[in-house]
């Protein structure tokens, strides 16, 4: 009976120890979770500084805080745990979204020239950038152009055409008496003297033809003209051709100054205004070899 007795007292001690500690363990938690060490209102608990009364957070990448954390704005960035305050995206980046980890650079064709960008800006025509993280775009050289928004290239000036600025959105088409017989072209070529071309945008040397009286009708009628302006050029050509056939200079200049007076009253209305710049041009280089 003692033996059994003392089995019974054992058990009972043993089950009290046991009560006593689920008691503490239940409450230990309890009584921890009301310390607040540093007196920053965060109890220790859940005070990832519970001894640094500024702070209480430790933020992941892309937040940033003291005792809350926050998304990084657009144009901001958090690359590192624990941050205070976020970042500036620099110059030639940016970022378009909230809880940004890194910016991202301008992207070819893009640019951004300020701190802490949102967005990023297309290149303006007349300039490309080439390259990511461009904080400015470059402007076309002479001899080429950009003709769009958000190009990363330039394009060289076609052939028959040039031009001598930077930043050009076009090219431009060689005049009458000129011709580009390469592509990149800063300048038109001159014809040699005594030769012209017929039209703006020639691409050859064998555009420039000689200035003769005798090809001057062939090139009035090709302009498709009125037949009343038609004929009434051609017969101040026949005038002049006859003059110079009877050997009289003057009155062959007298007669091509007519005509180029009557170009020059016709011209936007019923001659083309590049048709009449060629006519007057022509008859022109005639006149001076006269
Ligand atoms: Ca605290």
């Amino acid at each position: 009976m003692a033996l059994k007795k003392s089995v019974t007292y054992s058990i009972t001690i043993i089950l009290l120890f046991l009560t006593l500690h689920t008691i503490e363990s239940l409450y230990a938690p309890t009584v921890k979770a009301a310390i607040d060490s540093d007196g920053d209102g965060v109890n220790d608990d859940i005070d990832a500084f519970p001894d640094d009364p500024s702070r209480a957070v430790i933020c992941t990448p892309g937040y940033y805080g003291t005792f809350f954390c926050e998304p990084a704005q657009p144009g901001q960035y958090v690359a590192v745990h624990g941050a205070l305050e976020p970042s500036l995206c620099p110059i030639g980046s940016f970022s378009d979204f909230a809880g940004a980890v890194s910016c991202q650079p301008a992207a070819p064709g893009y640019f951004v020239d300020s701190e802490g960008a949102a967005s990023q800006t297309p290149c303006p025509i007349g300039s490309f950038s080439d390259f990511a993280g461009a904080v400015s775009c470059q402007p076309a050289t002479p001899g080429y152009f950009v003709d769009s928004e958000g190009a990363i290239t330039s394009i060289a000036c076609p052939e028959g055409t040039y031009n001598s600025v930077y930043g050009a959105a076009s090219c431009i088409l060689a005049p009458i008496g000129t011709y580009v017989n390469t592509t990149a072209a800063t300048a038109p070529t001159a014809c040699p003297t005594g030769t012209n071309t017929l039209t703006i945008g020639s691409t050859s040397i064998d555009d420039c033809l000689n200035n003769s009286l005798a090809d001057l009708p062939g090139i009035i009628t090709s302009l498709g003209l009125s037949h009343g302006t038609e004929n009434s050029l051609l017969a101040k050509v026949n005038n002049a051709q006859a003059a110079l056939d009877r050997g009289d200079t003057d009155n062959a200049q007298e007669k091509l100054l007519s005509f180029v007076d009557e170009v020059k009253a016709q011209q936007g209305k019923k001659i083309d205004e590049d048709d009449a710049n060629m006519l007057i041009e022509f008859v022109e280089n005639i006149l001076a070899q006269l």
